[in-house]
């Protein structure tokens, strides 16, 4: 797959180490080193949220140079309990749950300090995760942003992009009767939580088509076809709906107002200007948040990080961080342009949802005591739900992350140096249905 890489990343390796975080609420989360082991530490955030990591991802780091970390986020890849698994209990699975592991992990990896690399949804947790704990970030490499604003998730799940891709976007609303269909997300949430198969699992491959369709410029049959095997198409459609229809537990506006708190942070922001799935819009909305923050916009390119302009783009950027280059001081210098005064607080103005700009966040508010083994704890998932009405596209209501929030605490001397796979397996959560 992608042999085109093979001229712009670094070659395929092997893990020298493969773990299992025992996170909270019976979640296994699985994860892997490779690269350099007294390198410079790399913490990889996959998309979806659900995609899982593939052994590609280690090709964006030096190996000679990085101590590269994969994690599968809660629920997909080879993380445990699968969310493909038909009566899947997605209530401890939100975006603070995964900022926690991904501390926790970071911890019992004995880190201090580690470069945030994500895509797509993978830059709304780095953008989580740095604004949370922005002391153990050294650097923040971000493709394809997105950050789970309104407008953002109905231009590509309620219609607005039935506008460039009419053909695809009518596979999509197939699985829908047409009455359903002013609440597509809602629709989806109904037949994906379906603990029969055959409910959930061709509304779970019409959402990855959908979004697999959507992620590169050129077609990419092989990457369609990996997103559609129904195992990981079930987990993908489940997790992102979900995250979805609770705007990630964001405050709206949130990650672009939240800025402030990393704008100190060496950062490298790229983005495709064809991207379908999370338009320039919002990357631009941060570049105009985040000036300081290096911006790439690849002119020939959509979403996806194996797309070549983008790829280099990002390898250009861990190589720079590794000691390459420039410092970041002389890029700045050589940037010429400064952006146009205007779009305060990160909202291009372009959209007709265009939102409030959220105040100071609540939720995932970093230094509200910071729970100490990684645990959301004053980072209650329903602390961050949308206010009712702003999130018109609702809530689950059989899915309450309140119900049965994190009290399974979980210290960090539970948590032995990553507790590998010999470890007991934790008690399942809650283990009601959704
Ligand atoms: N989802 C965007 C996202 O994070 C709305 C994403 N989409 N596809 C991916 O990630 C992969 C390429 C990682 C499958």
């Amino acid at each position: 797959m992608n042999e085109h890489l093979d001229d712009i990343l670094y070659p395929p390796i092997e893990p020298y180490d493969t773990g299992t975080l025992i996170a909270g609420e019976g979640n296994r989360i699985a994860y892997e080193q490779s690269g350099n082991p007294e390198g410079k530490p790399v913490v990889f955030l996959h998309g979806g949220p659900g995609a899982g990591t593939s052994p590609w991802h280690r090709r964006f780091f030096d190996p000679e140079r990085y101590r590269i970390i994969l994690l599968d986020q809660r629920g997909c890849g080879r993380s445990t309990p699968h969310a493909s698994e038909p009566d899947a209990d997605l209530r401890h699975n939100t975006t603070w749950h995964l900022v926690a592991d991904v501390e926790l992990l970071r911890k019992n990896l004995g880190i201090e300090t580690w470069q945030v690399f994500g895509g797509s949804w993978g830059s709304a947790l780095a953008l989580a995760y740095a604004q949370a704990h922005p002391e153990v970030v050294s650097e923040i490499v971000l493709r394809g942003i997105f950050t789970l604003r309104r407008h953002e998730l109905e231009w590509f799940y309620e219609g607005g992009a039935a506008s460039v891709v009419p053909d695809l976007w009518e596979d999509f609303i197939a699985p829908i009767p047409i009455l359903e269909r002013s609440q597509l997300m809602q629709a989806y949430h109904r037949r994906l939580a379906d603990p029969d198969p055959a409910v959930h699992e061709p509304a779970a491959i019409a959402w990855s088509r959908w979004e697999a369709a959507n992620l590169t410029l050129l077609p990419d049959p092989e990457l369609i076809e990996a997103m559609t095997e129904p195992r990981a198409a079930i987990a993908f459609a489940r997790i992102e709906n979900h995250y979805f229809l609770h705007g990630g537990w964001f405050e709206p506006g949130q990650l672009i107002a939240g800025v402030d708190r990393i704008r100190h942070i060496p950062a490298v922001i790229v983005q495709g200007r064809y991207d379908v799935c999370t338009p320039a819009m919002t990357a631009w909305d941060l570049h105009r948040a985040w000036p300081e923050a290096s911006f790439e916009m690849i002119p020939d390119a959509a979403h996806a990080a194996s797309e070549p302009g983008i790829a280099a783009a990002l390898r250009a950027a861990t190589d720079r961080f590794a000691g390459d280059g420039p410092t970041d001081a002389e890029a700045a210098a050589e940037e010429p342009e400064e952006p146009a005064e205007s779009a305060e607080g990160g909202d291009s103005g372009l959209s007709e949802f265009a939102e409030p700009e959220a105040g100071e966040p609540e939720a995932g508010e970093p230094d509200a005591g910071e729970p100490e083994a990684g645990e959301p704890e004053e980072r209650e998932p329903e602390a961050g739900e949308p206010e009712a009405g702003e999130h018109e596209a609702g809530e689950p209501e059989e899915r309450e992350p309140e119900a049965g929030e994190p009290e399974e605490r979980h210290s960090e001397e539970s948590e032995p140096a990553a507790a590998r796979e010999t470890a007991e397996p934790e008690p399942a959560g809650d283990p009601s249905p959704r």
